[in-house]
């Protein structure tokens, strides 16, 4: 070979020896796909048979599986709070259901998932559905520089939905700015009252591709009526049914493009949230309408996350975790007939309740970590797990100490992660709305509490909500079914001074 040759070759050469460092480096790359609403029985791992989801239990044939799993709450707002902060939500006020013009939710100096990786020197990204408040106490200036926000929580990188497909605005924010907006057109919203000249749904009923309930019968975008209103901003709206395709091009440019280095992204898909609109290649593919088809999207999208690791050469070093935020739920304000195209589909698997709910299946979620090399393949877990516990167990595997009050309800449990161990929590607290239930072993305590037994009729969410204290052995009642307080008072008596202790214990 001449000389000249031969120099040529030398970037490839030096390419290629970066790349098997990182594939051998001490620090896997992280990626979550956070899926939204999607339950315990939704995945055909975990019994699904009305609907197959092959590429996502490729994570689970290639890893492990947990049985018992949990988000922290049977909500999306608190349930991102405890994946990003290692702390239970209900610690601090205003981690519920956040408005889409809610601010900034999370502390900045609050220490997140995102600190850590950032820290331990990962190329940080988080996109998708956001739904955790952006902007300073007076909100967000969608005009400006929206500050503070993912990228001031330890995330070099987020394109985000800010709150969720459902809520305006309807458009994405790209690090600081609303993407495509155009000045001249700029952008109020309000969640109080109607505002600007555009049709909203309870006036315009005519213009509605989905009818809605009332509290979906804001201004109309896309044909497709929203919480709150919203003026202005035309040329940045979404396109509804290309979202999950845009943000998972944005996941896979942001691996290709921190290829050479360790990254964590966070990939918050929002398939299967409301509006479903999935794109028309999946229309009418699972034989249960727009929420089926849904499902059939978020598992050709996380396909798409798996091949570019493999094309990459990537998948070896990179843990793939997939979950999802909370339980399922089926009407939740659009009419698009989820419920009654179910054909014997259970969402919620053997598990009772759905989303918003303290009974199991509004926290008891699926998910799968892939870790080619340390995680044994087709493993399966029943320890208790929370996503809450992510932080500690993270920090780690990467060596790194935690600053003091940092994941103050973050267990460290990367044993039980990888496999190794299935000792996993004693306990952990379920978060309804309103209020807690605890699981223990295989008792399950949910204290007396006000509201709703039951929360749209017509389609029974059960909330776990009952005047009488509920006690329940999941071992032999895995539906909680049988109420076995009155039966075992003192056991009923410990998980509730358990329960008050664990609240009590951080202040
Ligand atoms: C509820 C909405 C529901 C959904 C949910 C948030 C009503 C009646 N229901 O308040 O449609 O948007 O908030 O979902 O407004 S979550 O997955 O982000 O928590
Ligand atoms: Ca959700």
């Amino acid at each position: 070979m001449t000389k000249s040759k031969i120099f040529l070759l030398i970037p490839f050469a030096l390419l290629l020896g970066a790349k098997v460092l990182a594939q051998h480096s001490s620090k896997p790359n992280v990626i979550i796909i956070y899926s939204d609403d999607v339950g315990y029985g939704d995945i055909s791992c975990y019994g699904a048979d009305k609907i197959q989801t092959p590429n996502i239990d490729k994570i689970a044939e290639q890893g492990i599986r947990f049985t018992n799993a949990h988000a922290s709450s049977s909500t999306c707002t608190p349930s991102r709070y405890a994946l990003l902060t290692g702390k239970y939500p209900w610690r601090k006020k205003g981690t519920g259901i956040a408005a889409g013009d809610a601010s900034s939710i999370i502390d900045e100096n609050q220490f997140t998932l995102g600190d850590l990786f950032q820290k331990a020197g990962y190329r940080t990204g988080v996109i998708g559905k956001w739904h955790l408040g952006l902007g300073g106490p007076s909100g967000p200036n969608w005009n400006g520089s929206i500050k503070p926000g993912p990228n001031e929580l330890g995330f070099n990188y987020s394109f985000i939905i800010p709150a969720t497909p459902d809520r305006v605005p309807c458009v994405y924010v790209e690090n600081h700015h609303v993407v495509n907006l155009d000045i001249k057109d700029s952008i109020e919203v309000s969640y109080q009252h109607p505002i600007g000249t555009d049709p909203i749904g309870t006036l315009h009923p005519e213009l509605l591709k989905v009818k809605a309930d009332l509290q979906h019968s804001g201004t109309i975008i896309n044909g497709i009526s929203r919480i709150g209103y919203m003026k202005g901003g035309h040329q940045a709206y979404w396109k509804d049914d290309q979202m999950s395709d845009k943000i998972t091009d944005k996941a896979l440019k942001f691996i290709k493009e921190n290829q050479l280095q360790p990254f964590f992204l966070y990939f918050a898909i929002q398939d299967v949230h409301v509006p479903r609109v999935p794109n028309e290649r999946f229309r009418g593919k699972s034989g249960m309408g727009a929420r089926g088809d849904a499902l059939l999207e978020l598992d050709e999208n996380t396909g798409k996350i798996l091949h570019l690791l493999d094309s990459l050469h990537l998948a070896k070093n990179t843990i793939v975790i997939f979950s999802s935020d909370n339980g399922p739920v089926l009407n939740d304000g659009y009419q698009d007939s989820a419920k009654m195209l179910l054909n014997g589909h259970r969402p919620s698997g053997p598990y009772k309740g759905w989303k918003y709910s303290k009974f199991d299946a509004g926290t008891r979620i699926p998910m799968m970590i892939r870790w080619p090399g340390i995680i044994k393949e087709g493993e399966v877990s029943d320890a208790l797990i929370g996503q809450i516990d992510f932080l500690a167990s993270m920090a780690n595997l990467l060596h790194f100490k935690l600053p003091e009050h940092a994941a103050p309800d973050s267990k460290e449990l990367l044993k039980v992660l990888s496999g190794k161990s299935k000792k996993g929590r004693k306990s952990i607290i379920e978060q309804g709305l309103p209020g807690l239930a605890i699981l223990k072993g295989n008792w399950k305590y949910i204290p007396p509490s006000k509201g709703a037994a039951v929360l749209k009729e017509k389609d029974n969410l059960e909330t776990g909500n009952s005047n009488v204290p509920q006690l329940y052995n999941l071992k032999n009642d895995l539906g909680e079914t049988k109420n076995l307080a009155s039966k075992y008072p003192k056991k009923e008596k410990k998980l509730s001074n358990l329960l008050f202790q664990i609240q009590e214990e951080v202040k």
